[in-house]
């Protein structure tokens, strides 16, 4: 047979789900700790043999008692602990009573238990008509008062209402809970601090986005220019040492390496073009190796010619020297041929002689000498023209390279770029997804709730309706037997 109070809700909307509580037929004894609960139970166990006194580990999920006796003690006042434990444990039962305990060592009892009425009745009005008792289950002396509780239970007990009440305590936990959790829908199990996380992160891969890309192409340029400026200066240095070297070389020529000369400093041309160039890759190649980027390898190298020395015959000048040289023989010859006619005259003939090719010698000394100096001024000019050449050519080949270089690490960096751009438009495609996910499942959650609320208030209101005609019923019952009692 359905249960009437069921038919009632049911009238307003079958669909409403039934509680899913089963009813057991116990009452319950609970309490905060140490409040005297496991006393309370023995001393009703005792009393009350027809009945099954329980504590709230010997119910399982899902089962509600008939009756809940709470235990408090009388040292202090209920606390908002306490009362939340009530509410969970008379969630879905109606028949309530109140036990202030240890009643036999707290004088101020009285006064607890009227603060403990006052405090339930502000926290709902179902708990306006507790009943309060005071008990002492196990005192310190003396025999159990536990008499008013007993009465009081087993008047409640024997309330042909109770049923009927507790089912409608039920309904309305039920009915509340629904509601609860259509508004607990609308708001998502954190979905605000959810979509805030969410936003932030959407701006955080964005901005990460912009400043890794503005970092790394600053990264490059500086990286170019540092090359730039310190290749240049390299091969610039490496041209005036190797001219200083080769300067060096001439001062000391002698007439027989004169003519082989251009070859050395064609060798040192070459050897200062093969320094640069590995210099240049060496250093590019570091470069795209520090930005992680790819550089195509320099594939050329500095192109130095050096043609052969100008050194040109010098005939009117040696023509010159010669007869210079000769005069300046001849004076030296007819000198000593005089100065050994006049001290020993019979050596003159020999001394004319010996004067006579003495004469040659120097004038041949003096040519040569001459011709060389001559050969090293030439050497020398040219090689300072060489290498302002080889410094010219090596600064634009560095130029050059460097230039190629920053157009293949350019190419580079944007492929990075374009990858990551792809990459951050995919992470905030995503956290855009759950953005409108979370959007969509509250505007769901939103029309659900609009839908059901005012079904379940009305069921409320029916309930509650019901609750409160069968408690006046239940406190003119109470008055009348009172009176009767008197
Ligand atoms: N004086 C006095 N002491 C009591 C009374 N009832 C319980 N006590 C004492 O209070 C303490 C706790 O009592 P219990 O009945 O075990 O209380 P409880 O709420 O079951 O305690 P827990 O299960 O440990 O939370 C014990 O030391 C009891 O002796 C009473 O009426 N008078
Ligand atoms: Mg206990």
């Amino acid at each position: 047979m359905t249960d009437p109070v069921d038919t009632l809700v049911s009238q307003i909307d079958p669909r409403l789900p039934a509680p899913s509580i089963v009813r057991r037929d116990v009452v319950l004894v609970s309490g905060p700790w140490l409040a005297g609960v496991s006393s309370v139970v023995a001393a009703l166990g005792d009393r009350l043999p027809e009945c099954t006194v329980v504590e709230a580990d010997a119910l399982a999920a899902g089962d509600a008692p008939t009756a809940v006796v709470f235990v408090v003690s009388a040292t202090a006042p209920l606390t908002e602990s306490d009362c939340a434990l009530l509410d969970s444990v008379a969630a879905d039962t109606d028949a309530v009573i109140g036990v202030v305990s240890k009643i036999d060592v707290h004088r101020t009892w009285r006064e607890v238990l009227d603060a403990d009425r006052a405090l339930l009745a502000q926290r709902a009005p179902r708990y306006r008509d507790v009943p309060w008792v005071g008990a002492a289950a196990a005192p310190d002396l003396g025999t159990p008062v536990v008499e008013e509780l007993v009465d009081c239970l087993r008047h409640a007990l024997a309330e042909d209402t109770l049923d009927r009440r507790n089912r409608l305590r039920a309904w309305e936990n039920r009915l509340l809970t629904l509601r609860s959790r259509l508004d607990r829908d609308v708001a998502g199990a954190g979905r605000e601090a959810r979509l805030a996380t969410l936003r932030e992160q959407r701006t955080a891969v964005l901005q990460q986005f912009r400043l890794d890309k503005s970092q790394r192409s600053i990264a490059l340029r500086s990286q170019i220019q540092q090359a730039r400026l310190q290749l240049s200066y390299f091969a610039r240095n490496r041209c005036a040492s190797v001219r200083a070297e080769l300067q060096e070389d001439i001062a000391g020529l002698s007439r027989r390496s004169v003519d082989g000369f251009s070859d050395e400093v064609r060798r040192r041309a070459t050897e200062v073009a093969d320094d640069v160039a590995v210099g240049v890759s060496r250093q590019l190649a570091d470069i795209g190796e520090e930005l992680d980027l790819a550089v195509e390898p320099v594939d050329s190298r500095p192109v130095v010619e050096v043609g052969a020395a100008p050194l040109r015959p010098h005939g009117p000048e040696n023509r010159l020297m010669l007869l210079l040289g000769a005069g300046f023989g001849l004076g030296v010859a007819l000198t000593l041929s005089r100065m050994l006619a006049d001290l020993a005259p019979q050596w003159s003939v020999g001394g004319a002689i010996g004067g006579a090719v003495l004469g040659v010698v120097l004038t041949l000394w003096v040519v040569g000498v001459r011709s060389l100096l001559q050969d090293r001024a030439v050497l020398d000019r040219w090689v300072v023209e060489v290498t302002g050449r080889v410094r010219t050519a090596m600064e634009e080949w560095v130029g050059r390279s460097v230039l190629a270089a920053e157009a293949s690490l350019g190419r580079s960096a944007a492929e990075r770029d374009a990858a990551d751009s792809a990459r951050t438009a995919e992470s905030v495609a995503r956290i855009d997804r759950e953005i409108r996910e979370h959007a969509v499942a509250g505007a769901r959650a939103a029309a659900a709730r609009d839908r059901h609320v005012p079904v379940i208030e009305s069921a409320l209101v029916a309930v509650r309706e019901e609750l409160d005609a069968l408690n006046r019923c239940k406190g003119a019952n109470y008055e009348l037997l009172n009176r009767s009692c008197e």
